[in-house]
């Protein structure tokens, strides 16, 4: 809570709030206002203006109120969007005034006006126009009716449980406040590997999905569902899933009309096929441009939208087989496409060619595409990178990836710029991501997992936002102000990605867990399966030849200088090395160390560096709610322990393939 003179401004501003309209949004707006008022103050906002005649006041343009007409004229008016605002400190007319063209817009102006109190910062003098870069701004549930979720790491689900839907209503709309007031405009709330009875969602449970599509409709975020390519087959109801058969483009458009006469705003469908045992339109010797302009056309009418993953692979592959590469396999499938799909389907891309690891390059389809909508993806659960039981903040990593500039188009050509659709002037662009959160009292399992959802929502917003400006923010908001504390637990979040990965698989080559539920060290794990997830550690080297000459010819789909720095193994840069190059455990990376001493000291260090984070935590026992204390300390010591294991295996597996010792001689197993 604010104190003295911060106080006493907050007080003077916010005891007062001006609002005319009616509108559900609106509405919405205002009681997140009162709420948040009252907890970060204490008082309860009135509407009449205080004795200095102060007041807040927001609304839409079009909308009647005097203050919002007489605060902002037409030339800060057209400069915002759709979705953004104008906030401007009025003295003249005595009011902090939030200005929008939509009443999104009026709700994203508010939730940052109590974002500014809550981190403490001066609301005077506030004149500024903010408007979301991305589009797409989305979240992915992989929740199953079931109850349980799919790489989920926070509990249950809270959509559902025993294949109904749970109607708890209020524990949504908690969420649905939460997930905007970072921003966020689209949730798919079914996961996209959908099971039997889910197929029913666009169908016999259309009732519940509305039920869910209105809570969310007050917060400006419009349901998506992912849907089941072989739907039309469920039950027999037609004989084949063929996207040119009549019969089952018939299917679909007549789905679309049901569920858009269900939930009007409906936001689309997210497709995963031919994936993983996925059915699709290769099971009919059609393309994914069939397939995904099928689904388009059934949607079109009603401006609904296809999310078409590119995480199509074989899954089933022969691992003796060194040419074949997964990590080729969405370029390959997606890039001779480009251009072929209708207007209103957006391809949604992992940010990496492999899957959600710790490091991994970009994905080379940023770039390849010029005539096709995107976003990308990313995983806010930590299913690789220690499942919410290990501390690992990604916002570092997910501005890397924004930053990467792909040489598309030159020299400025970074993925954050295909991604917000300027670079081709795509119609439709944004940005999705799997969700971390469950029923967990706290949403996400680990209190500083929060951080990565907190952090998502403002990055999609905004990718111009520091990782260091999110954490502190973020902080702020959870903790409050004491600069001590922030300092500390800034620091363990910050630090934490590039902890996670020094004990963990090294250089960029990935995979090392245990199969399956993927928590754990486990380096052989994959490496005689059929996933296409190897390292190749033999007694002489290890990593994955992926250049033209001698390898799998992945470094050719990068651009320009790109495919060139990857291809060659003296400019690849270390982190990646493995990745795209075997070498002898004795190369010597730009760092001046061999291979397999950078894998021992790592792993020392990391080991060491996560003990360090609960050595940090422990320095704010007595400065924060003991509760919070004890649960992210229980699972700091988590972490501390097996970051251990994680270290001895790794070592001991690279001292006895290699045969040769550690150079500061520290035990290896
Ligand atoms: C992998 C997960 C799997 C998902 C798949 C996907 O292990 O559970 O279904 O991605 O993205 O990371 O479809």
């Amino acid at each position: 809570m604010p104190s003295g003179n911060q106080r006493d401004l907050y007080m003077k501003w916010c005891g007062a709030v001006k609002v005319t309209e009616e509108n559900d949004i609106i509405q919405a707006a205002l009681q997140e206002w009162r709420k948040g008022i009252e907890s970060m103050l204490g008082i309860q906002v009135g509407s009449e203006a205080n004795p200095q005649g102060l007041a807040v006041a927001f609304g839409t343009f079009q909308g009647e109120n005097p203050l919002i007409r007489r605060v902002f004229g037409e030339e800060t008016r057209r400069k915002v969007g759709p979705e953004g605002f104008a906030i401007r400190t009025s003295e003249d007319t005595g009011c902090i005034a939030i200005g929008a063209a939509s009443p999104a817009g009026v709700l994203y102006g508010v939730f940052h006006l109590l974002r500014l109190i809550g981190s403490l910062k001066n609301i005077e003098g506030l004149d500024e126009v903010v408007n979301p870069v991305n589009g797409l701004r989305m979240i992915n549930h992989w929740d199953n009716f079931d109850g349980s979720v799919e790489r989920g790491y926070a509990g249950r689900s809270f959509f559902y449980e025993n294949n109904q839907f749970t109607g708890e209503l209020e524990r949504i709309r908690d969420y649905a406040r939460l997930m905007s007031s970072v921003g966020i405009n689209a949730i798919a709330i079914n996961n996209v590997n959908v099971h039997a009875l889910e197929t029913l969602f666009i169908s016999k449970y259309l009732p519940e999905v509305a039920g869910i599509a209105g809570v969310f409709r007050r917060y400006g975020i419009r349901l998506f569902l992912s849907v089941n390519f072989a739907g039309p087959m469920h039950e027999g109801e037609v004989g084949t899933a063929d996207p040119l058969d009549p019969e089952v483009r018939k299917w679909w458009q007549d789905r679309a009309a049901e569920v858009y006469a269900a939930v009007p705003d409906f936001g689309g469908f997210v497709v995963k096929a031919d994936s993983e045992n996925r059915p699709g339109p290769f099971t009919y010797g059609r393309d994914h441009a069939d397939g995904a302009n099928m689904l388009a056309e059934a949607l079109e009418p009603f401006g609904g939208l296809v999310i078409w993953r590119c995480f199509v692979y074989n899954c089933k592959q022969d691992w003796r087989d060194r040419k074949t590469d997964r990590a080729r396999a969405a370029y390959d499938h997606f890039k001779p496409l480009d251009g072929k799909f209708n207007d209103n389907v957006i391809l949604q891309i992992k940010n990496g060619p492999m899957d959600f690891q710790v490091r991994e390059p970009v994905s080379p389809l940023f770039g390849a595409l010029e005539r096709t909508n995107q976003v990308i993806e990313f995983q806010i659960a930590q299913e690789y990178t220690g499942q919410q039981r290990h501390v690992c903040y990604l916002v570092p990593q997910w501005k890397e990836v924004l930053d990467f500039n792909t040489y598309a188009q030159g020299e400025a050509s970074p993925v954050k710029r295909i991604v917000d659709g300027s670079l081709w002037g795509s119609r439709h662009s944004g940005i999705a991501a799997v969700s971390n959160t469950g029923n967990d009292r706290n949403w996400t399992g680990h209190l500083l997992a929060q951080a990565n959802l907190y952090g998502y929502g403002r990055l999609a917003w905004n990718p111009e936002l520091t990782a260091e400006a999110i954490a502190a923010e973020w902080i702020s908001l959870t903790f409050g102000p004491d600069p001590a504390v922030s300092g500390v637990i800034s620091r363990i979040l910050l630090d934490s990605w590039n902890i996670y990965e020094s004990y963990t698989a090294p250089l960029g080559v990935g995979w090392m867990i245990n199969p399956e539920h993927h928590y754990g060290p486990n380096v052989d794990g994959y490496e005689y399966s059929q996933w296409g997830t190897y390292h190749y550690a033999d007694h002489k080297g290890i990593g994955v030849d992926r250049t033209v000459k001698t390898g799998t010819g992945y470094s050719a789909q990068y651009i320009g200088s790109n495919a060139e720095r990857y291809d060659s193994v003296e400019e690849c840069p270390d982190e990646l090395l493995l990745f795209f190059h075997h070498v002898p455990y004795t190369h010597v990376l730009h760092s001046g160390k061999t291979v397999i001493q950078h894998i021992y000291d790592t792993h020392f260090e990391g080991a060491e560096r996560a003990a360090e984070l609960l050595a940090a935590w422990s320095s704010l026992k007595g400065s924060i709610r003991e509760d919070l204390y004890i649960q992210v300390e229980e699972r700091l010591k988590e972490q501390a322990d097996h970051a251990k294991e994680w270290r001895d295996q790794i070592n001991t597996y690279f001292y006895r393939k290699s045969g040769i010792g550690d150079a500061g001689q520290r035990t290896i197993y």
